[in-house]
């Protein structure tokens, strides 16, 4: 349990396939989003399933009914969680956790990137209580902004939180982790790194370190 998330955004698909094998006995789950299944095909869903836990990063954000639809072939294809928008409102959100039947849903709140300042963080802890009352099981907040996964997580105190941003965006594992987030989502530090195994390590004993 290294509370690392992989965000394999690498749209070459056997340079993908070789960072998973490289570094799927340190990981705890890998996160697959629009490049790389634009690039593979959906196929690469069920590929990466056999190899290690997989969220489904499409940020679902529609009217119930698609959410339902796009959940179901996600779970078909193997993912073992998705996330979702918080904005589309609170029968969007049930219905997801709904069609996830009992996976995990992620639900973003504030984002990562400068751009997450102007109109997510407005509405970040709504978006954690809402998360919490339609029974999902976390939520997405900012590695690059530590403060405020503190002041999301009180918002929402039984879920899990999971953080991106750290490296290429910024934000460091440690700090996200001393402010409340269960795990960290890393992608370009790991997959664009010319040793894979060794970033992904090195992240892992920075977080073990934390532990007392
Ligand atoms: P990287 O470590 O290369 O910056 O990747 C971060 C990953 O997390 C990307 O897949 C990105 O789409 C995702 N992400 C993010 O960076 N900030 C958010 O607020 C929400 C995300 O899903």
């Amino acid at each position: 349990d290294s509370r690392l998330i992989l965000a394999l955004d690498e749209t070459d698909v056997p340079k993908a396939l070789h960072v998973l094998d490289e570094v799927c006995g340190i990981i705890d789950a890998v996160k697959i989003n629009w490049p790389l299944i634009l690039s593979a095909g959906p196929e690469i869903i069920t590929t990466l399933s056999q190899k290690a836990d997989v969220i489904c990063d499409f940020k679902i954000a529609d009217i119930p009914n698609t959410d339902r639809l796009i959940i179901e072939q996600s779970v078909k294809r193997g993912a073992s969680g998705v996330i979702v928008h918080a904005f589309t409102g609170t029968d969007s959100l049930k219905e997801c956790v709904s069609a996830a039947g009992g996976r995990d849903v992620f639900v973003v709140t504030e984002m990562s990137h400068p751009g997450g300042q102007e109109f997510t963080a407005k509405h970040a802890e709504e978006f954690a209580a809402m998360a919490a009352e339609c029974g999902a099981s976390g939520l997405i907040a900012p590695a690059t902004r530590p403060e405020r996964i503190k002041k999301i997580k009180e918002s929402a105190p039984g879920l899990l939180i999971l953080s991106p941003g750290v490296g290429a965006q910024g934000g460091s594992a440690s700090n996200a982790v001393l402010n409340g987030a269960d795990y960290v989502i890393v992608g370009r530090s790991i997959y664009g790194s010319s040793d894979p195994k060794d970033a992904a390590q090195k992240l892992a004993d920075e977080i073990k370190a934390l532990r007392f």
